[in-house]
């Protein structure tokens, strides 16, 4: 903590993060500009958090969903997202169909981290997720999918659930890698609910 002040990154978390995410050295750098920036003190908390992802979404209500994605990265649970923790959150949620990547989407949907998905625990992700889109881009929704309710049906469905069963890690790894459809409906995309919107306005 001792060279935060300086506002260089320790050597060591370089070498790391290098290792673990996709980021380039000068990249990582800028990033630890602008983070000191933001948050002087070197930690990001939940209110913070909520306000940067506020600001992506001006037209809808991201705060249940931000508060989802802070639990599922903060790895030490102590309320903040240090360095490390918010560049792993920021190269999770921006890269592909990666292992890395499923496997935080699991953290996600675990809510309460007892190392299995429930049903329940499915609904209140996606219904976060649909606080994401706005109401316009929600009309665009197709007819079976265009409720939490209904799309929590469809995925618990896609992975060959019953109402009261619990997914593993491993199944809900393996099925999203299968599945695309799952990948898709687990996942909140408002570019893609915009490209849907535009072919049909064509
Ligand atoms: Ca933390
Ligand atoms: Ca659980």
């Amino acid at each position: 903590m001792g060279n935060s002040k300086s506002g260089a990154l320790s050597k060591e978390l370089l070498e790391d993060l290098k290792l673990n995410t996709k980021y380039t050295e000068q990249e990582l750098s800028a990033w630890y500009q602008s983070f000191l920036k933001e948050c002087p003190t070197g930690r990001v908390t939940e209110a913070q958090f909520q306000k940067i992802y506020s600001s992506f979404f001006p037209d809808a209500d991201p705060k249940a969903y931000a508060q989802h994605v802070f639990r599922s990265f903060d790895a030490n649970s102590d309320g903040t997202l240090d360095f490390k923790e918010f560049i792993i959150a920021l190269h999770l949620t921006s890269s592909g169909k990666t292992i890395h990547k499923l496997e935080w989407a699991f953290s996600l949907y675990d809510v309460d981290g007892n190392g299995t998905i429930n049903k329940s625990e499915v609904l209140q992700i996606v219904t976060a997720i649909f606080k994401m889109i706005n109401s316009e881009d929600q009309k665009s929704l197709a007819e079976d999918e265009n409720t939490p309710e209904k799309r929590t049906d469809k995925i618990w469905e896609y992975f060959g659930k019953k109402e009261n069963d619990k997914l593993s890690e491993g199944e809900f790894i393996q099925g999203t890698m299968e599945n695309d459809e799952i990948l898709r409906l687990i996942q909140f995309e408002p570019q893609k609910v915009k490209e849907q919107l535009k072919k049909r306005n064509q």
